[in-house]
Parts: structure tokens; C-alpha cells; sequence
């Protein structure tokens, strides 16, 4: 099923310079970038963007990391493009991210794992028009 879904290559990912490589694999797999941008999020929407998180212990160090430096936001198109951008992303616990993965290969912290993929079709419609209201 054709499917749009928000990615993201986190303030990590910007600073170490994978941007290239992690576009790559999405583009690799045969995802279509539809819309893409270098911004930096302010304190609103990360913590938009993370609401469910907001009862959680990590929650004050994630919204800081995601405001820490740019971002490069995207909104992904393909068959099955929600499932297949978290499969390429890893899980998100470090020492479960599978090499061959992007947090398998490149992360070293749970907290700052370089990428973001919408989780499911309601997160994916909300978070981008979150992201990209004017488009
Ligand atoms: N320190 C810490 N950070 C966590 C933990 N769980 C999640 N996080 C952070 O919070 C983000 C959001 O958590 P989840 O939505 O559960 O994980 P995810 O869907 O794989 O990651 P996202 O694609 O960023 O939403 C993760 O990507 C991590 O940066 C945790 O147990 N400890
Ligand atoms: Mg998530």
C-alpha cells in the first residue's frame, strides 16, 4: 500500500555529517523523498512532536537533544513506507538495534539514535502536518 510517512535524521546525525548516508538507505530501499528540510525545532513542537513521552523520566533530556542543533525533516513516500522507514531506523534501544540497521550501524546511545520514523498511519498524517503545517 502507497503510504507516506515523517522521517527524521536527528541533531546527531546532522552534526556527525550522515545525512548523506542515511538518505541513501531510505532512497536504496526505494523511498521517494517528497519533502525535506534542514530546521531547528523549537521547545513547542519537540515537545508536540513527543507528547506521548511527556510523563516519562527522559522526557526533559529528549526534548533537549532534539532542540540541541538542526534536524532534517522529511516526509517519505513508498509502499509500505511507515513500517519499512523503522525497520531501516533499528529499535530504539541501543543494544537491541541489529547491525545493518542506521542505529544498529551508526548509534551509540539510546537517548541520541539519530533517526525518527513515524510509528503508525495516525502518527505519520499528524506528524507531518506538524512539521510541514504550510504545505
Ligand atoms: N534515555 C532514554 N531515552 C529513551 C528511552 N526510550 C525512548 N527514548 C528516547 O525517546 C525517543 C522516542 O521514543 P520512542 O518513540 O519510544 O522510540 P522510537 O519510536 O524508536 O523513536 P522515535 O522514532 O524518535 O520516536 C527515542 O528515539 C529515544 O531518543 C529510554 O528508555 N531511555
Ligand atoms: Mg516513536
Amino acid at each position: 500500500m502507497l503510504e507516506k510517512t515523517f522521517a527524521m535524521v536527528k541533531p546527531d546525525g546532522v552534526k556527525r555529517g550522515l545525512v548523506g548516508t542515511i538518505l541513501q538507505r531510505y532512497e536504496q530501499k526505494g523511498l521517494r523523498i517528497i519533502k525535506a528540510k534542514l530546521m531547528k525545532a523549537s521547545k513547542e513542537l519537540a515537545e508536540k512532536h513527543y507528547h506521548e513521552h511527556s510523563s516519562k523520566p527522559f522526557f526533559p533530556d529528549l526534548i533537549d537533544y532534539i532542540t540541541s542543533g538542526p534536524v532534517f525533516a522529511m516526509v517519505l513516500e513508498g509502499d509500505k513506507a511507515i513500517s519499512l522507514v523503522r525497520l531501516l531506523n533499528g529499535a530504539t534501544k541501543v543494544e537491541e538495534a541489529l547491525p545493518g540497521s542506521i542505529r544498529g550501524d551508526f548509534a551509540t546511545s539510546t537517548t541520541e539514535n539519530l533517526v525518527h520514523g513515524s510509528d503508525s498511519a495516525a502518527s505519520a498524517e499528524r506528524e507531518i502536518s506538524l512539521w510541514f503545517p504550510d504545505e
